[in-house]
């Protein structure tokens, strides 16, 4: 019978509202239960921490902050395919599509029961999918309406998505950013001493704007914690096990320092790092309180969203903080709110754990965290490292004295001296900002004579230890790179 079957443009309709119903519905319930349930998001979630390591740097490199964009849009479209061809394959007959709602429900379902940071009622987001996906194409594909009822149809639908996805939406960030608001300013008891003018020769500027601090993390949304709900476990081996709510934390005195977070994942001269003053209370206070047990040599941190980090003992009890605020503000939510620790000297990866809840006092040999079981140190140390910040690659410059800027680092040990040379001649030592502290970056200058034409600009860092950077390239996986950074430009006469 010719007359059942559904013209393609009907068709591919049906199948793209039945999908979107389905995220819809998903967001909608996820939005009262808990954000991280949406299965879209479920997927996503899954689908990194199933990545392998090697695809996984190569996202972070490529796309940088981006990369959950790519892979958002990568999952976006393949599900427009897949709603599509579900619709195409329906034309005679809705069970082929409604074999495709189940499957897709189905991803969603198996995704979210494996997330470590769901409880087993997140499961109801992706049912919701389910049911109103195969509900919404069984409706809109069954009745052979006239052309005005069939467009009411899906007129209805259309704004029943949009209704739920933007309801779901506003459920799942209103909390938190009201929570933060309510947080207010946080003025430290102890404040970092102020940026000296000579420390800043604003190539970039010394201190990072919340808004411009790198961001990195495998958490495809945003870990939305309010502080009110706010509890940090300290447990393991420790005389007497902690529960601290936000309120606690910020009874305590707060201590302000100035701080350059690095990422190991930072290619040589990439962009992977920043400073702030950070507020908070040292952890080893906190760690004084519970009273650590001899032996334990890792403190195993978790954060809401199931995300791990080991850090050795000796380290967080030296210079650890468990950081509430940075630059006179709360944790911008993207950096942790409601608290996260830092510990100056390690790479983020090993220390820095964001939306931080749980704490065990445990030994490495117990334990391996998250990105351990990818390839990746048990210990890192930020190594030393300088960085080119202009001229840019491929610049072109005028000719004659040259100004050359950039940063150099090596955390705990504060950097010596930093040398730059052009196209393999001798080194010339570059001027250095004010030190602000060892566990900061530090600027530097220097100005070499060029002739017109295509120069070559190298830099290296010698730290207070003595250690000067060595010219041996190797990746940032397991520990961080080394090598020297340099630039290509032109001078013009
Ligand atoms: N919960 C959580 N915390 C995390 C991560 C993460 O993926 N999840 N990434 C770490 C890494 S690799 C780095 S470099 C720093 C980056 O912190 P930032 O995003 O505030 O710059 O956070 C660390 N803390
Ligand atoms: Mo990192």
């Amino acid at each position: 019978m010719p007359s059942m079957t559904l013209s393609p443009r009907r068709a591919v309709t049906v199948g793209a509202l039945a999908v979107a119903a389905a995220l819809a519905a998903g967001h909608l319930v996820a939005g009262i239960i808990s954000p991280n349930a949406s299965p879209f998001l479920a997927v996503g979630n899954t689908a990194i921490d199933l990545t392998p390591a090697a695809v996984k740097d190569f996202a972070i490199r490529t796309f940088g902050t981006y990369d959950k964009v790519v892979l958002l849009g990568g999952m976006g479209l393949v599900l427009v395919v897949i709603a599509v061809a579900a619709g195409l394959m329906s034309r005679k007959g809705p069970v082929p599509g409604i074999v495709v709602a189940i499957l897709l429900g189905g991803t969603g379902i198996a995704a979210v029961l494996a997330r470590p940071d769901l409880s087993l009622l997140a499961v109801l987001a992706p049912i919701a999918s389910l049911v109103s996906g195969t509900a919404v194409f069984y409706w809109l594909h069954r009745l052979r309406p006239t052309p005005a009822s069939g467009r009411r149809r899906f007129l209805f639908v259309s704004a029943g998505v949009i209704a739920a996805g933007v309801g779901g939406q506003l459920l799942a960030t209103r909390d938190v950013s009201g929570s933060r608001a309510a947080v207010g300013d946080l003025t430290p008891a102890s404040p970092a001493p102020p940026i000296p003018p000579d420390a800043d020769f604003g190539t970039p500027r010394f201190i990072t704007s919340n808004r411009d601090f790198y961001r990195v993390d495998t958490a495809l949304t945003v870990p939305q914690l309010r502080a009110e709900d706010y509890a940090l476990r300290i447990h393991g081996a420790v005389d007497k096990e902690l529960l601290l709510s936000f309120g606690d934390i910020r009874r305590l005195p707060l201590v302000e320092r100035t701080i350059t977070l690095t990422c190991v994942s930072n290619e040589v001269g990439g962009p992977y790092m920043s400073t702030s003053n950070f507020i908070g209370v040292p952890l080893r206070e906190i760690l004084a309180e519970a009273g650590v047990k001899p032996g334990a040599d890792q403190l195993f941190s978790t954060s809401v969203d199931g995300w791990t980090a080991g850090t050795p003992v000796a380290d967080v009890v030296d210079r650890g903080l468990l950081a509430i605020g940075m630059n006179g503000e709360p944790l911008p939510v993207e950096h942790g709110f409601p608290a996260r620790m830092v510990v100056p000297g390690l790479y983020g990866f090993v220390s820095a754990t964001k939306w931080v809840v749980d704490m065990e006092l445990t030994t490495f040999a117990a334990k391996k965290a998250y990105w351990l079981n990818r390839g990746w140190a048990e210990r890192a140390p930020i190594k030393t490292q300088s960085r080119i910040d202009a001229p840019s690659g491929f610049a072109r410059v005028r000719a004659g004295k040259v100004l050359i800027t950039g940063t150099a680092w090596a955390q705990t040990r504060g950097i010596a001296k930093v040398e730059v040379r052009a196209n393999n001649g001798p080194w010339i030592p570059a001027r250095l900002a004010a030190e602000v502290n060892v566990d900061t970056w530090r600027m530097w200058r220097a100005e070499l004579d060029l002739s017109p034409g295509l120069h070559s600009v190298e830099c290296r860092a010698t730290d207070k230890a003595g250690y000067t950077q060595t010219d041996q390239r190797v990746p940032p996986i397991p520990d961080g790179a080394t090598g020297w950074h340099s630039t290509t430009f032109t001078a013009e006469a």
